[in-house]
């Protein structure tokens, strides 16, 4: 059943057609919705992807209003979702990709060695983009791309940032890194006890994204979308065409 279910989800992703919710119906649990996301990774890592971090997910009161799900999750994240800074993302991979404003840690030794700011572009592939907390996390808790800007040391005051994601210029979200666990080395922390208590040890030169501070939002062919964070810097990617 595991099995059978990351090939539905992985098609859907590789096909960029949405699926229906299949969790409930197969009795799937958050445990054993971990599973089927382990089998799912392992597809795209069959196809020469490499693991590069973790991703948490709905770490922010308004990520978990967003999506209906109030549970805090984690995903894997792959080379294969590498989008460089400034670079392009294509829109014609993705069934109804959003993006939103993040803080990475750069991972040495177990601990945080370097903090960036980030974009993530989710995108279910459930139709409606909507899910159960299973389904979600099934599906790699919606993981399909990410920029990092530049590494930094962890500021002072690393808890009380000014989060802000434009949109062809115009902010469309504001919010405070304090929105992430009330600080986002809260979310390195989880992921670390999360990820650990199913065997995923977090190695040298990993990624840790925390979870977005705000709300995700919708793309749209040509956007230009950049995250700001106080004291971090920038991290943008154009959506091509
Ligand atoms: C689930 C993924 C949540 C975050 O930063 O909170 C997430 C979703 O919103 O589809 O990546
Ligand atoms: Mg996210």
């Amino acid at each position: 059943m595991i099995s059978e279910l990351a090939d539905r989800l992985d098609r859907a992703a590789t096909t960029v057609t949405a699926v229906p919710r299949l969790a409930a119906a197969a009795g799937l649990g958050p445990s054993a919705a971990y599973d089927v996301q382990r089998a799912l990774v392992e597809r795209r890592l069959a196809r020469g992807e490499r693991l590069t971090g973790v991703k948490m997910g709905l770490t922010s009161r308004a990520k978990m209003a967003q999506v209906g799900v109030d549970e805090v999750i984690w995903g894997h994240l792959t080379d294969g979702m590498r989008i460089g800074d400034g670079g392009v993302l294509d829109l014609s991979r993705l069934i109804h990709p959003r993006a939103e404003p993040e803080v990475a840690f750069l991972v040495t030794g177990s601990a945080v060695a370097a903090v960036a700011p980030a974009l993530e572009v989710i995108d279910s592939r459930f139709e409606g983009f909507d899910f159960s907390l299973p389904d979600v996390i099934a599906d790699n808790t919606s993981a399909a791309g990410y920029v990092l800007g530049a590494w930094t040391p962890a500021p002072e005051g690393l808890d009380n940032l000014g989060v802000l994601l434009e949109v062809n210029g115009r902010v469309v979200q504001t919010g405070s890194t304090a929105a992430i666990l009330g600080d986002p080395r809260r979310a390195f922390d989880a992921a670390v006890r999360l990820a650990g208590g199913r065997g995923v040890e977090l190695r040298d030169g990993w990624i840790v994204l925390a979870g977005a501070a705000t709300a995700a939002v919708p793309l749209k062919p040509g956007d230009h979308v950049r995250a700001v964070v106080e004291k971090l810097g920038t991290a943008s990617f154009k959506a091509a065409p």
